[in-house]
């Protein structure tokens, strides 16, 4: 492969064309093949039956309402029989549940309510939980609270315009931001290849991690450096915390049992994406082979990012102000109730900042107005209980720096071990970064630690840098880390191995692509899928070859009323920073706003550099800034 990436016109070097299928048989057995596309007769390569596994779910909603039991639990709520059309199902994988196992493929249907077809239903949850079974296409199973909550009679609240009309309109004090790019933009694309600022990637698509980045270099000042082989978000695993049956099975892997791909949104010009925007579409192979296509898939597009770099001296008014733009790829996915905006944020200092942003509406169920939804929830509007969870993403990182064999230290600032008085530490105040290299794959199972700063840096140690004479690195910047609050042994402990630590190592195996295993549905964790198994003993070197850093973060939600009805977007970012990786500050060349040297404030020389932003204005002028105004740039005496 590294071959056909250093040279992709030469057809000799090109990699055979396999399809990866899953097929489905009526009955329920599950087959994993392989299928050569590159001859003109396609050959089956690999066929094997898979005991007891369920592939990537796809869905069903109008079961639930013809089945007389669940039109008798309807009932039992207060929703009569020719109301069932107003009744709507989520459909999730039944996770796991131990009365069920993983022969038979079946999804809980998630039960809610709409008064009004525009009424959101997430607000009028119902309390039982149908299990559809796919293979008979009918319910099966109906699981029953011991505590019966009949269907909320709140007044909805809803976000459509009508709604937020009805309860007083909207703010009208909103003044137009333009985004204008008069000259376009300053990305390319050759197919899927896209170039920027010395960044050069490839854009590919799938249906279970939607965006993922291959091939990804840096040129520098003339130097083609490769950084990373392939970045991905790999799966991630939402558990929720309320002890009460069935709620333990609410632990969504979306992108194993569902697929960020498939729940890909169509994104829409100056709104999902503001300025100049190129798309690219997503196609996937349709069940009756045909191809479904999901336009504008993913967006690309820069935006200003601030300030890049500034100094100013204080003796003399001198002055340097340069600005910073980003490029970011985008797609959205839509899980059921929740939508997650996957953004990949290029910087030109050569930071790569992966970010999600989580917003759409909470998983609710059904609330008495007497009942206490503490501890394991909150009562987020009348009726309506929001369960504790956790977002737990896994980012799966295969380095490249400069050239394929890698190794992680682990980077902890930490005060010298000398005590005070003692003379390597008299004064008491030396510290350092104090490198863990992790070599092993057992070794390199850690956790986060933001007492000592903790980072992971993804180092070459053939390539040293000139100054610091350290190894060129990849540093993993991650704070928002938590621990998997499902307890060691417990079900999405089993299920999710990948969570039980933030950063995983593993040598570089072409199959190990998900890490909780690649037919996630109904995994009953024992023995866990993925991560765990492929680390084994943990014995495999780590050191100085092909690698992959598996890194989970995420965020744990308590959700509060502000959340409802729908949630204000809340980011998470992570950033990937060069260090000791380029000779120095690498965007001297990024031309400034406005530069004034010493000499030129003093004897008012020329070539004072001007590059200042003719459309930014005084806020409170009529027009024109011909007032103080060199904006941010001059010396404002
Ligand atoms: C991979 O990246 C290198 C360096 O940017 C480039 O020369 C090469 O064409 C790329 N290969 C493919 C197949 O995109
Ligand atoms: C800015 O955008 C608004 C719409 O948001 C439009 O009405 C207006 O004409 C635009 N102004 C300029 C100067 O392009
Ligand atoms: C990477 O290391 C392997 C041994 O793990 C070695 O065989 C290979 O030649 C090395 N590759 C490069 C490009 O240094
Ligand atoms: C703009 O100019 C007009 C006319 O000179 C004046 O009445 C108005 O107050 C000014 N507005 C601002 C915001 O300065
Ligand atoms: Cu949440």
């Amino acid at each position: 492969m590294l071959a056909f990436l250093a040279s992709p016109s030469d057809e000799s070097l090109r990699p055979r064309r396999v399809a990866d299928i899953v097929v489905i048989v009526k009955g329920g057995s599950v087959y994993d093949g392989l299928v050569d596309l590159t001859d003109k007769t396609p050959s089956i390569t690999k066929w094997e039956l898979m005991d007891g596994v369920q592939p990537i779910l796809q869905a069903v909603e109008h079961v639930c309402r013809t089945d007389p039991g669940v039109i008798e639990q309807c009932r039992l709520s207060g929703i009569p029989p020719e109301d069932m059309h107003k009744v709507y199902c989520d459909p999730w994988t039944i996770g796991y549940d131990e009365r069920h196992g993983s022969k038979v493929r079946l999804q809980q249907a998630l039960m809610y309510y709409r008064p009004d077809v525009d009424t959101c239903q997430y607000q009028y949850p119902l309390d039982f939980c149908p299990i559809y079974d796919a293979d008979k296409e009918a319910i099966v199973a109906i699981d029953i609270p011991k505590t019966r909550r009949p269907l909320s009679k709140a007044q909805p609240i809803d976000y459509t315009p009508k709604a937020v009309e009805a309860a007083g309109g909207y703010r009208t004090n909103l003044k137009p931001i333009n985004i204008t790019q008069p000259e376009g933009v300053s990305f390319s694309l050759r197919g899927r290849e896209l170039e920027w600022q010395n960044w050069k990637f490839h854009i590919g698509f799938n249906y279970r991690e939607g965006i993922v980045l291959n091939n990804i270099s840096f040129n520098d000042q003339g130097t083609v450096r490769p950084i990373f082989y392939r970045l991905s978000l790999a799966e991630m695993v939402v558990p929720y915390g309320n002890p009460e049956h069935p709620h333990q099975r609410k632990h969504a892997f979306d992108l194993g049992e569902y697929g960020a791909g498939y729940m890909t949104n169509s994104l829409s010009l100056g709104c999902d994406c503001k300025g100049s925007i190129h798309y690219l579409d997503a196609d996937f192979p349709a069940r009756d082979g045909t191809t479904r296509t999901i336009k504008n898939a993913i967006c690309i597009h820069e935006e200003d990012a601030g300030i890049l770099f500034k100094h100013s001296d204080f003796r003399d008014d001198s002055v340097i102000v340069t600005r910073a733009r980003r490029l970011v790829v985008q797609q959205i996915f839509t899980a059921a109730n929740y939508e997650y905006a996957v953004q990949w944020i290029f910087h030109q200092d050569g930071t790569v900042q992966p970010e999600i942003r989580l917003t759409g509406i909470l998983n609710t169920y059904a609330l008495n107005h007497d009942e206490d939804a503490g501890p394991w929830g909150t009562c987020v509007y009348p009726g309506v209980n929001a369960h504790n969870h956790q977002h737990l993403f896994c980012l799966r990182v295969n380095p490249m720096i400069d050239g394929p064999n890698n190794t992680v230290n682990m980077v902890d600032t930490v005060p010298s071990d000398e005590p005070v008085g003692s003379p390597a530490n008299f004064y008491g105040n030396a510290f350092y970064a104090k490198k863990t290299k992790l070599d092993t794959a057992a070794k390199a199972k850690t956790d986060y630690n933001g007492a000592t700063s903790r980072t992971w840096e993804m180092v070459n140690e053939a390539s040293i840098h000139p100054y610091s004479k350290k190894p060129a690195s990849y540093k993993l910047v991650s704070r928002e880390v938590p621990g998997l609050l499902p307890k060691e042994g417990s079900l999405v402990w089993k299920r999710a191995g990948f969570a039980r630590h933030a950063v995983h190592v593993t040598k570089y195996k072409d199959d190990e692509l998900w890490p909780a295993g690649r037919h996630v549905p109904q995994t009953s964790g024992e023995p866990s899928r993925g991560l765990p198994e492929w680390i084994g003993d943990g014995s495999e070197s780590t050191a100085n070859t092909d690698i992959v850093l598996w890194h989970t973060f995420g965020l744990t939600h308590i959700p509060a009323p502000e959340d409802f009805p729908v949630m204000p977007a809340e980011p998470i970012t992570l950033l990937l920073r060069p260090r000791n990786f380029f000779r120095n500050n690498p965007v001297l060349d990024v031309p400034p706003s406005y530069a004034i040297t010493p000499s030129q404030v003093a004897g008012k020389s020329e070539g004072v550099y001007d590059a200042t932003d003719k459309m930014s204005k005084l806020a409170f002028a009529n027009g024109t800034s011909e007032t103080n105004g060199n904006g941010c740039c001059g010396s404002a005496k």
